[in-house]
């Protein structure tokens, strides 16, 4: 088949299986056959980061409230999360996708884009790359993990999902017509529930029905999303595999373990997070430079807000209370979570516009 000129890639999307769960399993193999989930306790109202797959056979699920996790299965192990043993592993995991490309792009901890393109191992088959790397993770770092092969970054990353744990699915180019015509288009990355019953009200539930719109109807529906969609439901992606990409914020957040009744209670907290943010701050690298702050606050009835504005001279704290005060006003009720957080521009490739003077490194 022709692209239109352009090189073919392989891609593969690498994603551990329960990530921080598996690390836990890894280190006292006699949980590996208890449903685990690693996250907050019950009784400061955590909530579960994630589970093993025994767990979620009974219905627990990232980001649920440990208390429910615990109805839903009372046998289940609370661990607590060992940030630092999982950023190890991590490392260990990234350093072994150098040693095959060094095209990765991490999205998160556990998981990386990794353009194969260039590779002449196995004979240049991406399909026998991706096992061996999830070989290698198993051997040396002892956790499964799986992956997703296909000429571009989206569809690489549906491939993932599909034969988990310690599975992989291939997606050649020759197959991406027949694969993405019945995909829904929920799987879409930025298609969430207002789309989706925008897309719903005329009939498309899938690739193939959204195929049948014009790019000019979609741009006119969606806007410059229109365009992106035209060509995803084809799964068309030329997103390149950006080696260089950092953060782009960071932010520290607490939820309370019972809730802050007003705002000056909330008040009260700022102190404590805007150190930990400071905290934080000075252990990354001085090519990072804020340009914003933002506060989210998360309200009793699970409704949340985020809102930021452009940093005027330094981080302090009566602009972050400036910030609460107008924040909170849009829910005024008791607060469960609070966060407050940066926003960078990446100033380590020299790209300073004279604007940047401006802000303070
Ligand atoms: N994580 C978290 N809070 C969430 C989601 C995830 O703290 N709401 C953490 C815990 C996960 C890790 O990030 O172990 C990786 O996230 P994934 O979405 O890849 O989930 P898992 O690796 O745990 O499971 P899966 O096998 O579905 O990839
Ligand atoms: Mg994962």
């Amino acid at each position: 088949m022709a692209f239109d000129g352009c090189a073919m890639r392989k891609i593969i999307h690498c994603d551990c299986d329960c990530f921080y769960a598996a690390v836990e399993v890894r280190d006292d193999p006699s949980l590996a056959s208890l449903p685990i989930a690693v996250g907050g306790n019950r009784e400061r109202r955590g909530v579960v980061a994630t589970c093993n797959y025994r767990a979620r056979e009974f219905g627990v699920r990232s980001a649920m409230p440990t208390g429910q996790a615990l109805k839903l299965c009372p046998d289940l192990v609370v661990l607590p999360t060992a940030m630092a043993k999982y950023r190890e592993a991590a490392l260990a995991i990234r350093s072994i996708f150098l040693r095959y490309t060094d095209r990765v792009e991490p999205l998160s901890l556990d998981e990386a884009f990794l353009d194969v393109s260039d590779s002449e191992l196995h004979r240049g088959s991406a399909t026998l790359l991706a096992s061996e790397i999830r070989q290698v993770i198993e051997a040396e770092v002892g956790v499964t993990a799986s992956a997703g092969i296909a000429p571009n970054k989206f569809l690489a990353k549906i491939a993932s999902d599909i034969n988990k744990p310690n599975g992989q699915f291939v997606i050649t180019p020759d197959r991406v017509d027949e694969f993405i015509k019945t995909l829904p288009v929920t799987r879409i990355f930025g298609v969430g529930e207002v789309t989706k019953k925008k897309l719903q009200r005329i009939g498309i539930e899938t690739c193939a029905d959204l195929q049948r719109l014009e790019l000019t109807e979609l741009a006119r529906d969606f806007g410059s999303f229109g365009a992106r969609l035209h060509a995803l439901c084809r799964g068309i992606d030329e997103r390149e595999v950006n080696a260089n990409s950092r953060r782009k914020s960071l932010s520290v957040e607490r939820t309370f373990s019972s809730d802050l009744a007003d705002c000056a209670a909330c008040m009260r907290r700022i102190p404590e997070l805007l150190s930990e943010l400071q905290v934080r701050l000075q252990r990354i690298d001085d090519d990072y430079w804020v340009t914003k702050q933002f506060i989210k606050i998360k309200f009793n009835d699970f409704s949340s807000t985020t809102l930021e504005r452009s940093l005027g001279r330094e981080l302090s704290l009566q602009s972050y209370q400036e910030l609460l005060l107008e924040a909170w006003q849009r829910g005024a009720r008791p607060v469960r979570l609070i966060g407050l957080g940066v926003r960078f521009i990446d100033n380590r490739d020299g790209q300073t516009g004279a604007q940047m003077a401006l802000f303070p490194p």
